[in-house]
């Protein structure tokens, strides 16, 4: 019984002396700041030190943190990439410092897997099918959609992106008309879909727009009212991500459906870093975190479950 009780002391002792260094993209949507609030929640839980630094969604930005947290001698690294490309480099030096990296919510593109030790994300091209395919029956196969785009060259976007092309490729009337980048932001959401609109006929050609996140489609839906169309009847709604915002849209009958994106990638995280250091439990490449779609029918529901924690 001691030594289990040891190990068990241990192990606690061990949670309470890591220090980890989080290089956050930045708060450009609802879903990224409950991201951060929930990674705090959830470091305080294990009694593990998290020093977050925000990037303001700038790749140079997290670098720079990145090479703090080195210099700083940080016990392991999270880093929610902004964009999938030009980490190599930083990542060898956080592992010629046998600093582990956990990489949260998106990943990267490299030729060498052992830069980090897993990545904690949902399915993003199943999350873009999903998107798809909802809108594929909903619409009998027959659709002219608007595209809003996430981050160019980040993971979610590309994926996101190929998930509902592939989903709609077996429907011969199913087309996206124009496709744009609004950066994950209700204000570039917005002013895209605006720019759509105009292009369209004021709207009147587009019959539903897919916004690889809930805050540019809350923007969108605002440009759709403004155009004095009826968002989720005139213009259908598909997006991901699953904040309160859009459950209270769809319960107001302005948006049709979401896909859920849990913001708790830290829990996830922070334990395959706590067994890592402590018996040296090497995690599987992806710990994957689950997405499902949700329709009006439990808006209400959802978004009272939800709101407290955004
Ligand atoms: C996806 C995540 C995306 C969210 C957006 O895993 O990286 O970033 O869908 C956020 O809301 O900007």
């Amino acid at each position: 019984a001691a030594t289990a009780l040891s190990a068990v002391a241990l192990s606690a002792a061990h949670a309470e002396d890591l220090t980890i260094g989080f290089s956050q993209i930045g708060s450009e949507s609802g879903w990224r700041a409950a991201e951060t609030k929930v990674s705090k929640i959830e470091a305080d839980k294990r009694g593990i030190d998290l020093k977050i630094a925000d990037a303001q969604q700038k790749q140079e930005n997290q670098i720079k943190a990145i090479r703090s947290f080195i210099a700083q001698g940080v016990d392991a690294i999270f880093l929610a990439p902004v964009v999938a490309t030009g980490w190599d480099a930083v990542l060898a030096e956080a592992k010629e410092a046998e600093i582990p990296v956990v990489l949260l919510d998106r990943t990267i593109d490299t030729p060498d897997e052992s830069l980090y030790l897993t990545a904690v994300t949902s399915d993003t091209v199943y999350e873009g099918k999903v998107a798809g395919e909802w809108l594929a029956e909903k619409t009998a196969g027959k659709c002219a959609i608007v595209e809003l785009q996430g981050t160019v060259g980040s993971s979610p976007a590309i994926n996101r992106k190929k998930g509902f092309d592939e989903a709609i490729a077996v429907h011969a009337e199913m087309k996206i008309i124009r496709t744009q980048s609004g950066d994950f932001t209700r204000a570039k959401g917005k002013e895209v879909m605006e720019s759509f609109l105009k292009a369209e006929n004021g709207g009147k050609n587009i019959c539903a727009v897919y916004a690889h996140n809930d805050d540019m489609m809350i923007g969108a839906i605002q440009a759709i009212k403004e155009a004095g169309l009826k968002p989720g009847s005139d213009i259908l709604t598909i997006s991901i991500d699953a904040v309160p915002d859009i459950f209270k849209a769809m319960a107001d009958g302005e948006a049709n459906a979401t896909v859920e994106l849990t913001p708790n990638m830290a829990g996830p995280a922070l334990d395959a870093i706590i067994a890592y250091k402590k018996d040296g439990t090497v995690p599987p490449k992806w710990i994957q975190t689950e997405s499902r779609l949700y329709l009006p029918d439990t808006a209400a529901a959802e978004y009272d479950a939800r709101k407290d924690l955004y």
